[in-house]
């Protein structure tokens, strides 16, 4: 079994952690490392931490606990639908609880693009609709890519949120 899921072809997918509750490193660092070890997963390259103020539907508030986020660049076997399953097992294992759109977390893991597809189902959204106005997740995301390309926007560099002026660098030992 485990050695089918080598044999077959893995897909490039861009993933986007976040955390702004509990101890956000470590919960983001064990993240990587059980994306890492998802059965049909590879984890090619982890972006540094980015601090971030929260973003609700209203805009940024100062108020929340800020957030920390990261972007990690993976090779998969597994379809979408059965990444974001994947996902949301690490999510709930780290208590993620749906409580509020948008509302404050232990973990939340996106899936930023995957093989260049556009994906609109009941489900799934890809690129990640909000990704191409979000500096949490572009910036760290050109730190590991530089040429990285959104489906239908270009190239993610050209994009007025990848200002590295618009995140906090966060200073923590490398997440790989
Ligand atoms: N879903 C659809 N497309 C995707 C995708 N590409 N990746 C669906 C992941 N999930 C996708 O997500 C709701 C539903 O979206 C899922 O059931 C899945 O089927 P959720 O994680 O349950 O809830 P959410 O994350 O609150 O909703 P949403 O609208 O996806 O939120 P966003 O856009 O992810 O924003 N501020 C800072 N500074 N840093 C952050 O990381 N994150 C958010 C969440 C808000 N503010 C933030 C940050
Ligand atoms: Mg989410």
């Amino acid at each position: 079994m485990v050695r089918e899921e080598r044999l077959r072809v893995q897909m490039p997918a861009v993933l986007s952690l976040g955390s702004n509750l509990g101890d956000r490193e470590r919960t983001i660092r064990e993240a990587v490392a059980e994306i890492g070890r998802l059965p049909g997963v590879t984890v090619v390259a982890a972006s540094g931490l980015v601090e971030t103020a929260a973003l609700k539907p209203h805009g940024v508030d100062t108020e929340a606990p800020a957030y920390l986020n990261a972007v990690v660049a993976a090779r998969t076997s597994l379809s979408p639908e059965q990444l974001l399953d994947a996902l949301g097992g690490i999510e709930s294992r780290h208590g993620r609880v749906r409580e509020e759109r948008w509302g404050d977390r232990t973990l939340d893991i996106d899936i930023v693009a995957f093989d260049g597809l556009r994906i609109d189902s009941e489900r799934l959204t890809v690129p990640h609709p909000r990704a191409a106005d979000r500096a949490f997740v572009l910036v760290p995301w050109l730190d590991i890519e530089p040429t990285a390309a959104l489906v239908g926007l270009g190239r993610v560099d050209r994009l007025p949120a990848a200002d590295p002026a618009r995140v906090r660098h966060y200073d923590a030992e490398p997440l790989l």
